[in-house]
C-alpha cells in the first residue's frame, strides 16, 4: 500500500497559513497517523526554512485540561517554532495574515544546554536558564477550528506566532502561579500554572520525550512554551491582549484594527 503524500500534505497545508485561507480535515482522507504527521509537520518546518526561517524553538500543545476540552483532542502534542512567528513583547500582528486567530496564555523557558540523548536530565535549573510569561498565538489551518489528532500535528500544531515578555531567573516554585490572560483590561481568563500537567516544569520533560521520539533533541538557547494555562480567547481586531504570571510579569501584544 502507497502511504500518505507527505509533501503534498504538507504544500496544502503550507500554502493554507501562506493565503490565510481554511482547508478542509485530511488525515481520514489521506489515512495519515500520528507519527506520519510529525513527518508531515518536518516537511513543513523543512519549507520555512528553506525560505530563509530559523527554527528557534518547540512549543508544546494540550498540556492542559482546558485545552484538552475546547478542542476535543486528548493527548499532549509538540509543534515548532520559527523565527518569523515571534513578535517582540508588546508588538502588533498583523490580522489579515491569519484566518481565525486565538490567543492563549503560557510560560516559556529559555533552554540551557541538555543532556546527550541517553544521558540524564539534571536538575530543571540545569536545563533551563530562564523563564518568561507569553502568550501564543494560534491559528488552525483547518475550517471552524475542527481537526482531529493526526490532523493538528500535521498543521504544525496550530503555531501562528509567540510573545515572550521579560526573562526571570527560574524561581522556586513554578507549579502554582496565578495565570490572566486580559483583553482591553478585561480579565478573560483566569488560571495557574499547574494546570499544566500538574506542574510546567513537566512539560519539558514531555516534550524531550515526546519530540525524542522523532528524532528531535532539544537545543540550547531554544525558546519552549509549556502550553497554555486556560482556553484560548478568539483575537478580535484592534484588541490589546496582555498575560499575566504571578512572579514572572506580563507579556502583550496588539492586533491589528
Ligand atoms: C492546538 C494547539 C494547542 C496549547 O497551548 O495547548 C496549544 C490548538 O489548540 O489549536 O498550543
Ligand atoms: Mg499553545
Amino acid at each position: 500500500m502507497i502511504g500518505p503524500d507527505i509533501a503534498g500534505i504538507a504544500e496544502k497545508l503550507g500554502a493554507a497559513a501562506d493565503s490565510a485561507t481554511a482547508i478542509p480535515q485530511l488525515a481520514a482522507e489521506t489515512g495519515l497517523d500520528v507519527d506520519a504527521a510529525y513527518a508531515v509537520q518536518t516537511a513543513l518546518l523543512q519549507r520555512r526554512l528553506d525560505r530563509g526561517e530559523r527554527l528557534v524553538g518547540l512549543k508544546m500543545g494540550l498540556t492542559s485540561k482546558a485545552k484538552m476540552a475546547q478542542v476535543g483532542v486528548g493527548e499532549v502534542i509538540w509543534g515548532r517554532l520559527t523565527d518569523v512567528m515571534r513578535v517582540p513583547d508588546g508588538g502588533t500582528v498583523d490580522l489579515g495574515a491569519f484566518i481565525h486567530p486565538r490567543v492563549e496564555p503560557e510560560v516559556a523557558f529559555l533552554l540551557d544546554r541538555l543532556p546527550e540523548p541517553g544521558e540524564p536530565l539534571g536538575s530543571f535549573a540545569d536545563a533551563v536558564r530562564a523563564v518568561a510569561p507569553a502568550i501564543e498565538l494560534i491559528d488552525s489551518r483547518y475550517a471552524n477550528f475542527t481537526f482531529s489528532l493526526p490532523d493538528v500535528i500535521a498543521d504544525n500544531t496550530s503555531a501562528a506566532a509567540f510573545v515572550v515578555g521579560a526573562w526571570s531567573p527560574v524561581p522556586d516554585g513554578l507549579d502554582n502561579l496565578g495565570v490572566l490572560l486580559e483583553i482591553d483590561g478585561r480579565v478573560a481568563q483566569v488560571g495557574s500554572t499547574a494546570a499544566i500537567l500538574g506542574d510546567p516544569r513537566r512539560a519539558l520533560d514531555e516534550g524531550i520525550r515526546l519530540a525524542g521520539r522523532h528524532g528531535v533533541r532539544l537545543r540550547e538557547g531554544w525558546v519552549f512554551l509549556a502550553g497554555a494555562a486556560t482556553a484560548a480567547v478568539p483575537l478580535r481586531p484592534g484588541a490589546h491582549v496582555r498575560a499575566v504570571v504571578e512572579k514572572l510579569g506580563t507579556a502583550s501584544l496588539r492586533a491589528t484594527a
